[in-house]
């Protein structure tokens, strides 16, 4: 075979591989060309967590490079070569998912309990998921004979770090292609950590390359000319950057920006079920969920017994260490993050609308905000419109099903929506008209491999997920 599986290393731990992490090029950690480095902290101790060599333009060149090597042969393996490092990949993760939790729970600063019960299960699933297609493109519905595209630039945020990373990864390698991977800057441990998971897997040298940088260095990917797919999830602002950079070139690109999304509540929903499909909708990952529901809409008849519920089910949602497997609301990923939701919070009380939260301990070091939720919001305000990306929460009314579609509809961006209601028939009808690229109805932020994933309007364009997904990184 081109490829011989490496032995596997002894498994070792975060302990011991943390003061090796640099760049991961070519299949070896290694300094940056210019020897910058950063620091990673700990979002809920603001402690610092490691040092990280910081990538530059020559390190994404010599990335690309390796990347560009590796291709020939990595797309000429069969799809059941590739396949089979594949579910190695996704093996290694299930065996190492403990460490990997807490790795990314110290550098992103949420609960432990949705790291271990929601990202890692999730991160695993993906790469299991996508190796059972690379033997079966032939099948995919793309045409006979699909062609990988080459080289994958990927920029990836701070939010889902190796979720994210999963995203991205599993269906560009397993249609054969190759890699290179920005991580974000406040949450680059996972990434570098899966890199020693490549490794561990024997996986051939430059197929996956990780550089950990700015928003320069996702730049420098982007631009460089021997990319040839660009994937990237993060602002929307930054978003509309890139699809500049790409105007022009013979780049694809997939773009999965921000969000602003409906939950939409009707009179005859299960108030119970609704309340913590809302909780989990805005408050997992403290909000910060491009398809979170961030705004509610709910039926005005039952607008008082619902917040009634809401509220007091806010006040029994516990904040702190994010390592206590009973913590449901963590840290902020950044102090960035955190002024951004004082700021939009601010300016929701500034215009007028009611702010209420729990009463909750706020510790002493750490980027923390509380769960927040604004009633008296109109369509006019900013908090009804803006990401915040935040645990907050903006109540809006209607009262037919036709305002509540109106409502959802009137925004710029159009990710996700939720619907409660006890009526198919109504579910049905809603959705249909619901301009949002995931519509979920009596639950809320449930993802599945198997699901393409995706936004209409300023949330970007592309699908991840699914067979849709591969269509991403596939000449059909
Ligand atoms: O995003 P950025 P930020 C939204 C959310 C949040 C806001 C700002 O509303 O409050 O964006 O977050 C890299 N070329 N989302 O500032 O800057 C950057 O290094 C190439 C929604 O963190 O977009 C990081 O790796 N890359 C979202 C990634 O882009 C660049 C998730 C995201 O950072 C770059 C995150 C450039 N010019 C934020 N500038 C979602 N859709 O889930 C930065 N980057």
């Amino acid at each position: 075979p081109v490829f011989d599986y490496a032995p596997a290393p002894e498994s070792r731990s975060i302990v011991d591989i943390a003061p090796s992490y640099g760049l991961f090029i070519d299949g070896e950690f290694t300094e940056a060309a210019d020897g910058r480095v950063f620091k990673t902290v700990s979002p809920s101790s603001e402690e610092v967590l490691s040092e990280i060599a910081q990538a530059g333009e020559a390190d994404v060149d010599r990335a690309v490079k390796a990347a560009r090597k590796a291709f020939q042969q990595w797309s000429a393996l069969p799809g059941s070569e590739r396949a089979k490092y594949l579910f190695r990949i996704a093996r290694i993760i299930q065996e190492r998912s403990r460490e990997l939790a807490v790795l990314e729970t110290l550098d992103n600063g949420k609960p432990i309990k949705e790291t271990r019960d929601a990202d890692l299960p999730l991160v695993a699933a993906h790469f299991f998921y996508y190796a059972g297609w690379a033997d079966k493109l032939e099948h995919a519905g793309f045409g006979t004979s699909p062609k990988p595209l080459g080289v994958a630039g990927q920029v990836i945020p701070w939010n889902f770090p190796l979720l994210m990373l999963a995203w991205k990864i599993a269906p560009a390698l397993a249609t054969g292609n190759t890699v290179v991977l920005k991580p974000a800057e406040t949450t680059p441990l996972s990434a570098l950590f899966f890199a020693d998971i490549c490794r561990q897997a024997g996986l051939p040298k430059g197929v996956v390359n990780i550089l950990p940088g700015y928003g320069d260095t996702g730049a420098a990917l982007v631009a460089h000319p021997d990319v040839n797919k660009v994937a990237f999830t993060g602002s929307t602002a930054v978003g509309k950057e890139i699809a500049k950079t790409v105007a022009g070139t013979r780049k694809k690109v997939t773009l999965e920006l921000g969000g602003k999304g409906a939950n939409i509540v009707f009179d005859d929903a299960p108030i119970d079920q609704a309340v913590e499909g809302i909780v989990n909708g805005i408050f997992f990952n403290q909000g910060q969920v491009c398809c979170a529901g961030s705004r509610l809409l709910v039926q005005e008849s039952i607008q008082d017994e619902l917040l009634d519920s809401l509220k007091r089910r806010l006040a029994t949602l516990r904040l702190g260490d994010p390592l206590d497997k009973n913590t449901d609301i963590g840290a902020i990923n950044s102090e960035e993050q955190l002024t951004r939701i004082t700021s939009l919070v601010e300016r929701g009380e500034a215009e007028g609308a009611e702010r209420w939260s729990p009463a909750c301990e706020i510790p002493s070091a750490g980027y923390w905000f509380a769960p927040t939720l604004f009633t008296n919001v109109t369509q006019a305000h900013a908090i009804a419109r803006d990401e915040i990306f935040g645990p907050v929460l903006s109540v809006l009314t209607f009262r037919t099903p036709d305002e509540a579609v109106a409502k959802a509809n009137n925004s710029q961006y159009g990710l996700s929506a939720g619907i409660w209601t006890e009526k198919g028939s109504r579910i049905l009808a809603v959705a249909s008209k619901l301009r949002a690229g995931v519509i979920w109805s009596n639950t809320f932020n449930k993802f599945d491999p198997t699901s393409p994933f995706g936004g209409y309007k300023e949330s970007g364009f592309g699908r991840e997920g699914g067979r849709h997904g591969l269509e991403a990184y596939l000449d059909v």
